[in-house]
């Protein structure tokens, strides 16, 4: 069946595409309404056309699969052109999300309804590309100036009461009742006729530009599509509407041919990949998760409880002392109102939040909990004892979840008489903000608890990855390296601040000692301050824990901006000098060699070991868990482009010992991806 087909109501020519999932405006699609509107010209009893979708969406835009292969007829252009040069009007009923292409093809008709939940965007900046479709210059002659180089250089979309409030609306529907809406409203504009979004005058102040550019520099620093998007909107401001479409061209091709793209599209893909496990049916029967227990309600116990309360799901939440237990739920309630007083958030919606938390001191609490994750002190022996109580407390196929961090989760699910319902949950701090979650699954963690996890996971608006026991799991365990080799280049000559300036240049957002001070440079410190072995010791055992205590690697002032500390070159010069390395000047490129490439190396032990499913899991770990820049694609899809030889080469260099899947790929000039 065609995926586009028209129905006639009365002299209304209603054209309808059902393309699922998201009704993306690959060929045929593009073909099908194209024909349509051919169809209502032909036919001298239709006085205007209705175009809307099937299923749970108005077009979610190109189909980005089509991107790297041959272009099939007919183009965005044509099919744009044709609705747009219609003598009879046109009007697009939107529901769902009408993003990139498919609001370019709603620009293209006359005018647009839609439904309260619609959302309307041009994220198109998300995938490191613009608005290709006549997007950039339409949007400021429907919607002005202010909201075109918003939406296209964020790639926010707007609700429907907003696009009304713009223009880009012109009529907002009952929910349920958009198709007669639209039918209805299609013949109250034949008497108006059609209305070119092209031949709109821009509207607007073009100063905004600039205004807008300068506050979001700092957001936009590496990315190349953001200021392509402005440059299309400013554009549009000066040039004769053809021109611009030409300038707009101009530019998308230069953003499709280049790197940055192609890994944004990576990532994008990437992440939907992540949430397929290879070997669990993806029709297997999921365990219903309507309660979950939370275990500690420090730091990562509230964040993580949050999580759930934000998703409707109610938390008990248990601590061992009161003091601690009124802490952590204070806590929660503090950071609900941070986020409504920034306007992200309802005060009924907090309220609602901390309606569905429960507050316990006794764990039998927990007993009719669906999920329970614990988040108690990182240390093998609390959590074992945990686990076992929790055995002898909760109910027959509740699922066990450990927060940790790096420990054994096989070990944790044998202190339980139900190891198959047992899988590590590694949530990253804050962990209300962070999107990463890895899901780490145990030697006997059954398939459905592993299934149920991920799609929990989707509910909390995470972004899951499933990883093996290892120490360190993914990202930790990659991090590893490249702080040993941090420090190892302190040793030698470089800085802190040169080595975080090289990371930050990359597109990282801090560098390695930059994240210890901020995580803590104590975590993991033996807390002995008369025990002084390394440059971590010494700046423990002065309170140089990191920003908490407002020095670590880095003096900070009181709105934790850092300055190089003169106390910590005399430490670092001090074992430098004691551990007998012969200091030198050190180049950004032996920084990059010996910090980055070691963690591709210990990606392909990791792949090699099967301790995650693909190599684009690896990338989304590390764009999500710890912003490595998306537009360099995640530090595989990185390696991919840097090339295996080179990597190896470098490697080679330093000493490292090769992993043999790197070695592989080097040989057969292969990649990860
Ligand atoms: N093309 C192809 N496949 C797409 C797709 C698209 N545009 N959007 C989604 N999919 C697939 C996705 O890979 C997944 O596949 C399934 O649909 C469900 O998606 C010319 C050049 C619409 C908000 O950037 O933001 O138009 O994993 O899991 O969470 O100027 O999908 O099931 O096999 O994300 O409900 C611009 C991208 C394209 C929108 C729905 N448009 N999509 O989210 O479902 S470029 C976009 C999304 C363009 C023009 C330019 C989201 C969504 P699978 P999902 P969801």
């Amino acid at each position: 069946m065609s995926v586009v087909t028209t129905e006639r109501h009365g002299d209304v020519l209603v054209i309808i595409s059902n393309n699922p999932p998201v009704n993306a405006l690959g060929a045929a699609v593009r073909g099908g309404l194209k024909a349509g509107v051919e169809e209502a010209l032909a036919d001298d009893g239709i006085k205007a056309v209705v175009i809307r979708c099937d299923g749970r969406t108005f077009f979610a835009g190109a189909d980005i699969t089509e991107f790297t292969k041959a272009p099939v007829p007919p183009s965005f252009p044509e099919m744009i052109e044709t609705i747009e040069n219609s003598p009879k009007p046109v009007i697009a009923a939107i529901h769902g999300t009408a993003l990139g292409g498919g609001l370019e093809t709603a620009l293209s008709c006359h005018y647009r309804v839609a439904v309260p939940s619609a959302q309307l965007g041009v994220p198109e900046v998300k995938l490191g590309l613009l608005p290709g479709a006549g997007g950039t210059q339409r949007l400021p002659r429907v919607a002005g100036i202010e909201a075109a180089v918003e939406m296209c250089a964020t790639g926010n979309p707007v609700s429907a009461a907003k696009a009304e409030s713009l223009g880009l609306v012109d009529l907002v529907a009952e929910e349920g009742k958009l198709a007669e809406t639209a039918i209805a409203f299609a013949r109250e504009c034949v008497a108006r006729g059609p209305r070119k979004s092209s031949a709109m005058p821009v509207k607007g102040d073009p100063a905004y530009i600039e205004s807008f550019t300068k506050a979001n520099a700092r957001k936009f620093r590496g990315f190349d599509a953001p200021a392509a998007n402005i440059a299309c909107v400013e554009a549009a401001t000066r040039l004769p509407f053809e021109e611009g479409i030409a300038f707009e061209r101009q530019e998308f091709m230069k953003l499709m041919m280049g790197s940055q793209s192609a890994a944004q599209r990576h990532i994008f893909f990437s992440e939907r990949k992540a949430s397929k496990i290879d070997d669990v049916p993806e029709d297997t029967k999921l365990r219903d998760i309507r309660k979950v227990g939370m275990i500690g309600a420090g730091t990562m116990g509230g964040g993580i409880s949050m999580n759930f309360l934000s998703a409707g799901i109610p938390v008990t939440i248990l601590e061992m002392k009161q003091e601690a237990l009124d802490r952590g739920v204070g806590l929660i309630r503090k950071n609900y109102e941070a986020t409504a007083a920034k306007g992200r958030m309802k005060p009924e919606q907090v309220e609602a939040a901390m309606s569905i938390l429960t507050p316990t001191l006794d764990m039998a609490d927990l007993a009719d909990c669906d999920l329970i994750i614990e988040a108690v002190f990182e240390n093998m022996d609390v959590k074992k004892e945990v686990f076992g109580k929790l055995d002898a407390i909760a109910k027959p196929g509740a699922i066990l979840a450990s927060n940790t961090s790096y420990l054994d989760v096989n070990e944790i699910a044998a202190a339980t008489s139900r190891p198959q319902d047992v899988l590590g949950l590694h949530f990253f701090s804050p962990a209300n903000v962070m999107k990463l979650l890895e899901v780490v699954r145990g030697a006997k963690t059954a398939p459905d608890v592993l299934a149920t996890a991920m799609a929990v996971a989707k509910k909390i608006r995470k972004v899951a990855v499933v990883a093996g026991v290892c120490d360190g799991f993914i990202g930790n365990r990659m991090l590893k390296p490249r702080q040993i080799e941090a420090m190892k280049l302190l040793m030698e000559g470089a800085t802190p601040q040169q080595i975080d300036k090289v990371h930050v240049d990359f597109g990282m957002p801090m560098g390695p000692f930059q994240m210890s001070d901020l995580a803590g440079v104590d975590i993991g410190w033996h807390r002995d301050p008369t025990r002084i072995e390394n440059v971590r010791d010494a700046l423990c055992a002065v309170g140089r824990w990191g920003q908490k205590t407002g020095k670590g690697f880095y003096d900070y002032d009181e709105k934790r901006n850092p300055t190089p500390s003169a106390e910590v070159q005399a430490i670092i010069d001090d074992f430098s000098a004691r551990s007998g390395a012969v200091k030198r000047e050190i180049g950004d490129e032996e920084i990059i060699e010996r910090t980055l490439y070691p963690m591709v190396n210990e990606g392909a032990l990791i792949l090699e070991e099967k301790m995650a499913q693909r190599a684009s899991d690896i990338d989304v770990v590390w764009v999500y868990g710890y912003g490595w820049p998306v537009y360099r694609g995640g530090p595989m899809f990185w390696a991919d482009l840097e090339g295996a030889n080179k990597i190896k080469a470098g490697l080679e260099k330093h000493g490292f010992a090769i992993a043999p899947l790197l070695a592989e790929k080097a040989a057969s000039k292969g990649r990860f991806n």
